[in-house]
């Protein structure tokens, strides 16, 4: 855990946020700024600065983190209709909290390429 990352405060619950999926590795919340109809994130309750640095150190850890995003789909209700998962990784991709996550997000259409 680091005191200074806000998804450890997360992990935590000294931060608020709604839990949709909840493992004893990893934990699933809903996006407090919604890019989707569902927008989750699922991230590993052991501290990482990114998913590359998360699956180097523990692909099974990062395998968990597939599967629950999965399970939050379910959750949401948007596994049948199809979603995407970002890993937001380093500052060109805009990644902007430093403690590794997927989105997942759905709900409506997605186009492609990304922006
Ligand atoms: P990224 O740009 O890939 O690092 O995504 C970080 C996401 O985290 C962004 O979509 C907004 C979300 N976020 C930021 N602060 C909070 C918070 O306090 N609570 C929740 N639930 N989400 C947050």
């Amino acid at each position: 855990m680091s005191t200074d990352c806000l998804f450890c405060g997360i992990v935590a619950r000294t931060v608020p946020a709604t839990v949709v999926h909840e493992t004893d590795t990893v934990l699933a919340f809903a996006d407090i700024d919604p890019q989707a109809p569902s927008h989750l994130l699922v991230i590993p309750k052991e501290h990482y600065p990114d998913a590359a640095t998360m699956a180097a150190a523990d692909p099974r850890l990062a395998g968990e983190v597939l599967a629950a995003a999965a399970e939050a789909a379910k959750a949401a209700a948007i596994d049948s209709t199809g979603y995407r998962l970002v890993f937001n990784t380093g500052a060109d991709a805009n990644q902007t909290v430093f403690h590794a996550h997927c989105h997942v997000l759905g709900g409506r259409r997605m186009s492609w390429p990304p922006g």
